[in-house]
């Protein structure tokens, strides 16, 4: 069976091990070469930010990370056993942004996908020459090869009472821990952009396509900015199938409570299903997974309610399973 995720960054890195766990495969590291299923993760490369220098890249290393082994299980970004000098020594400098951190370890990745980016090869082949150490047990695709960055359009009270700045995602997310009251997300690059074409072959040829419980908003509204990728979607022979991020009225994790306020989408599992919306009504899905005890009436697509907590890697699996049942594929 053929399984393509869309996925962003902790969230959709701990929905891929469940994703793996359910088709039998080891949920870190690869599976054996005749496995009978394959995984394919569509990873946001819109918190994609240069700093210091060097292109980070946060989503799909929290997917390298976390699949291969390597991640810091309590941040569930960057790596575990973690050390800071050069952190020290760029804040001993005064050096900005200083509110960034990359650990020692981390920034190995950074200095090798900068210097192949410099070097002209494409952010996908970056991504395959990093799964030759990480074994991540998927195939990794960023959603485009081409620079689409989240800006957050803020107020700038510096420059006058009405005037708006737009500032990187990461410096509203990291910096301002998304307190910054925000007007609008803006895609930048987006309208130069195209999605890559292993996307949308990996949408085409799928026996299931998943929406991963990320955030509606800047991780998988950023990859549906990509020109030519929410197409994909809608013209998949596959079932699409979501799983809502928001239980309960509440982001399950991260920030999607401050996200979805901005695009005017009610923080409830229906708000984001409708968000997205039924595939026979025009939007994008097929079935959409709530958890236990949310209700949610998604027009044009069947909603089924399930536990949607990935507290650990066999929760996570079932919420896989149910999702694949919902696509109509079965694991055997
Ligand atoms: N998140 C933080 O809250 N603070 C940081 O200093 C930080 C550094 C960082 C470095 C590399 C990386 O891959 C991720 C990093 N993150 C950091 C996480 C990241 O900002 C966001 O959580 C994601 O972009 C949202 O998916």
């Amino acid at each position: 069976m053929r399984v393509t995720v869309l996925a962003g960054g902790v969230g959709g890195a701990r929905f891929l091990l469940g994703v793996k766990a359910a088709l039998g495969l080891p949920a870190v590291g690869p599976g054996p070469d005749d496995a009978p299923h394959e995984v394919t993760a569509v990873v946001n490369v819109g918190d994609d930010a240069w700093m210091h220098g060097l292109r980070i890249t946060p989503d799909i290393d929290s997917c390298l990370y976390t699949l291969g082994g390597g991640i810091d299980p309590e941040r569930g970004w960057g790596r575990a056993g973690e050390t800071w000098a050069v952190r020290d020594e760029l804040t001993a400098y005064g050096a900005e942004p200083s509110w960034f951190a990359l650990g020692d370890r981390d920034i190995a990745t950074h200095l090798v996908r900068t210097r192949m980016l410099r070097a002209g090869y494409r952010l996908s082949d970056v991504v395959e020459a990093l799964c030759h150490r990480w074994r991540p047990g998927v195939t990794l695709l960023p959603g485009t090869d081409d620079r689409v960055e989240t800006h957050v359009v803020v107020d700038d009270p510096a420059t006058g009472p009405q005037a708006q700045k737009a500032i990187h995602f990461q410096e509203w997310w990291v910096r301002h821990r998304a307190e910054l009251p925000a007007h609008r997300f803006v895609a930048v690059g987006a309208d130069e952009a195209t999605v890559l074409p292993a996307v949308r072959e990996a949408i085409a040829g799928a026996d299931a396509v998943l929406l991963a419980p990320s955030n509606p908003v800047v991780s998988i509204g950023a990859l549906l900015e990509i020109p030519g990728l929410r197409d994909a979607l809608q013209t998949s022979p596959a079932r699409v199938v979501g799983l809502s991020p928001i239980v309960a009225g509440r982001a399950v994790r991260g920030m999607a409570d401050a996200c979805l306020p901005v695009i005017g989408v009610p923080t409830t599992a229906e708000g984001v299903g409708r968000h997205y919306g039924g595939r026979a009504e025009g939007g994008l899905l097929d079935g959409w997974l709530v958890h236990t005890g949310d209700a949610a009436h998604v027009p044009g697509a069947e909603v089924r309610a399930v536990p949607l907590l990935m507290s650990d890697v066999d929760a996570t699996a079932a919420m896989a399973r149910a999702a694949l049942d919902l696509c109509g594929t079965r694991v055997g």
